[in-house]
């Protein structure tokens, strides 16, 4: 592989725990690759370039290990991450996986349900923090119905707004460097899941008591799932100074959470993500929450980590081409070609600039005419990312 495509730090290209760890059970099948400690899942990562490694608490340590054993356990991955050179820019709780979440976490109809995911998102907070953990991302993948006689969705989103308030309040309490991401996602564990998308999420935001601390984790597959537009969720998320972290990987529509290698399936969407990141400047870890396809061995999996990267990297290297390729730029300048007859319309409103439009005359007949030659802005994008332009 050349090495115009080899991942550096500046990318920040990081993996959770149980993503290179997958070991590929699904609800047809038993795994098909061994287990593998997450002291080797970060020499894995580091063999392949990646920058950091991300994990929920139990990927790391186990829901019933002791105290001694979680402190051994933590020593031992710190060990291995300055071996490595390895970092953990994001931690999160799994609030999903013991059977005591089966109704949701935050907005179980059980008190004693909802205290005991508070009490373990207090210490996967902690765990995070002691690795050095700047965000923790909350995906609620129980938080949600099969029926709505069980659960009111209004009291589900004030449990779920008072879960958030008091972990907060405990970040500042304890002056943690830390923000939280919400991770939005329509359905699949749940037949439907609270706050389904990541323009959901960013309204809910605005209701929390801090709103400040807390942005959003958007997913290729989660708004591919719900049929949208992922460029569109992430660009409004950036608008709002929201977009705290993110995660990359492809999705057919309409399928079940494929979680796919990124760039597999959507080259077109994945290339305007990337040209949105790069041209932005999003300065966030560029995380991979995929894994490899259940056919794979570990040599697999490293083939697509590597793939993750790689794609990433050849995306941005086609962004800055279309960026500096000629035709495609004077085609954009006559696209937003301004005449400047507009001029006394734009801007902010005033009582004289309303009535002043109100008396301006518009030819309907030529705007409506004009063609817009995106057929062949189009066709200039589909050469250059299949390599004949
Ligand atoms: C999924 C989700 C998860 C979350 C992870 C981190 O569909 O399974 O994407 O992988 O991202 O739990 O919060
Ligand atoms: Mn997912
Ligand atoms: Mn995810």
């Amino acid at each position: 592989m050349s090495d115009l495509f080899k991942p550096g730090p500046e990318q920040k290209f990081t993996f959770g725990l149980w993503t290179v760890g997958s070991i590929g059970r699904d609800s047809f099948g038993e795994p098909v690759r061994q287990t593998m400690s997450p002291v080797d899942l970060v020499h894995l990562l580091a063999g392949v370039g990646a920058y950091g490694v991300n994990f929920h608490d139990n990927d790391l340590v186990p829901i019933d290990a002791t105290s001694a054993q979680r402190d051994r356990i933590v020593s031992n991955f710190k060990n291995a991450l300055a071996e490595t050179g390895m970092v953990v820019p994001m931690a999160t709780t799994n609030l999903f996986s013991d059977a005591s979440f089966k109704d949701g976490a935050f907005t179980s109809n059980d008190p004693k349900v909802r205290a005991y995911a508070l009490q373990k998102t207090l210490n996967a907070i902690d765990l995070g923090v002691e690795l050095g953990a700047k965000i923790h991302v909350f995906w609620g993948g129980r938080e949600g119905t099969e029926t709505d006689a069980a659960k009111d969705p209004l009291e589900a989103g004030k449990r779920t707004r008072e879960a958030m308030n008091f972990l907060c309040e405990y970040v500042k309490d304890n002056g943690y460097d830390l923000k939280f991401a919400l991770e939005a996602k329509p359905n699949e564990p749940r037949g439907d899941i609270y706050l389904p998308t990541t323009g959901a999420m960013l309204g809910f935001i605005a209701t929390l008591d801090h709103p400040e601390m807390v942005g959003v984790n958007p997913e290729v597959a989660h708004e591919h799932m719900a049929g949208l537009n992922f460029l569109h969720a992430v660009a409004q998320a950036w608008d709002a100074g929201k977009l705290f972290h993110i995660d990359l990987n492809d999705q057919a529509f309409g399928r079940y959470d494929q979680d796919f290698r990124f760039g597999a399936v959507n080259i077109k969407s994945a290339f305007f993500l990337v040209k949105f990141l790069e041209d932005v400047g999003y300065q966030g870890s560029r995380h991979f929450d995929a894994h490899a396809y259940r056919t794979e061995d570990y040599e697999g999996v490293k083939s697509f980590a590597r793939g993750c990267m790689r794609t990433y990297l050849i995306l941005m290297d086609k962004a800055a081409r279309w960026n500096a390729d000629s035709e495609i730029q004077a085609l954009l300048l006559e696209i937003n070609a301004d005449d400047g007859s507009m001029e006394a319309f734009k801007g902010s409103y005033s009582t004289a600039k309303a009535a002043a439009l109100k008396e301006q005359d518009f030819d309907r007949q030529s705007m409506g005419s004009k063609g817009l030659a995106y057929e062949r802005l189009d066709q200039l994008t589909v050469d250059l990312l299949l390599g004949t332009r």
